[in-house]
């Protein structure tokens, strides 16, 4: 073990596979295991974690010493550090599912990542109609199509310096889509009456893939089980970017935007500054928070 802290190599964990941990650092690429006392701590390495580690560096093995301070933790897919996600959808095949995207969407906000919107498979539908949605929403929105290589570039610049989770249906096209902003056939893909075939027991675990020295991207295997564990009835308003704006505006400081007389949000709604399946969502969202309690 190095005598001092200035021995230790820092890195990010980009894999972390049966108690074995995969850092990535300028040094080089190191199988490490977690110090012992983490377990006493009851603190867990993630992916994403910026550690520090020990090792002779010849082994190709270390030891994560230390996890720095963390920005964010998401559960699902458990990941630290997360500063974008990317939430991507099908023009067709699957249909669009508005709601599911507008969950992601709080979540995103809530973990203080940024988000995009990816319109995928622009080639067999047009999709203007969702981009218009997420561009009035206030949303940056790229309509592609991983098929014809249309667009990727414009992704790919969005992601610099950023460590983004690419969520979604499953058939959306996530794996694709990075298929080709790796130019690599490294993501699995496939169609979604085989990917059911295969049963929900193919083992799938988050891995950061680099891109570039500050570049990363996750991919998910669809939305399955959001985590909403921090979203509640009280916060989901503000986790609207577009609605912030009229926060503090009803006439009832307790308003929940649903049918209260008053209500800027409602009022913005009729004025067509809301998206109606925005607004939407948002009804139905706190219906479900409202329920799980
Ligand atoms: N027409 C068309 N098909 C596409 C496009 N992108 C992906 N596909 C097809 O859509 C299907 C699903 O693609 P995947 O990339 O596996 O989808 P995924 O979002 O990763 O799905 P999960 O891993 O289950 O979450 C595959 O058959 C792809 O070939 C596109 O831009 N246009
Ligand atoms: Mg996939
Ligand atoms: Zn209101």
């Amino acid at each position: 073990m190095p005598e001092s802290k200035e021995d230790y190599i820092s890195g990010i964990i980009v894999k972390g596979i049966s108690g074995f941990w995969y850092v990535d650092s300028e040094k080089g690429y190191f199988e490490c295991r977690a110090r012992g006392s983490f377990r006493n701590d009851n603190i867990k390495p993630l992916v994403g974690d910026k550690v520090l580690i020990s090792t002779d560096i010849e082994s190709g093995k270390g030891t994560v010493e230390k996890i720095l301070p963390r920005k964010n933790v998401l559960l699902r897919p458990p990941v630290a550090n997360v500063t974008q996600m990317a939430v991507v959808l099908a023009a067709a095949n699957p249909k669009p599912n508005l709601y599911l995207t507008d969950k992601v969407l709080a979540s995103a906000k809530l973990a203080d990542a940024n988000a995009l919107i990816c319109v995928n498979k622009t080639d067999i539908e047009n999709a203007d109609e969702i981009c218009a949605i997420y561009k009035n929403a206030g949303y940056t929105v790229i309509s592609m199509s991983a098929k014809n290589d249309e667009n990727i570039d414009i992704l790919r610049e969005y992601l610099k310096k950023n460590v983004t989770v690419f969520a979604g249906n499953s058939g959306v096209g996530k794996s694709s889509i990075l298929n080709r902003i790796t130019g690599l056939d490294q993501f699995e893909t496939g169609e979604v009456s085989k990917r059911v075939e295969r049963g929900r027991h193919t083992t799938r675990h988050s891995e950061l893939v680099k891109i570039d020295e500050l570049t990363y991207i996750i991919d998910t295997p669809g939305f399955g089980n959001l985590d909403m564990s921090l979203l509640n009835p009280e916060n989901c308003a503000s986790l609207f970017i577009e609605f912030e704006q009229y926060m503090g505006k009803c006439r009832f400081l307790d308003c929940n935007h649903t049918v209260e007389p008053g209500c800027a949000v409602l009022k913005a709604l009729e004025n067509g500054e809301i998206e109606p399946s925005r607004h939407n969502s948002y009804l139905k969202l706190i219906e479900e928070l409202k329920n799980k309690r």
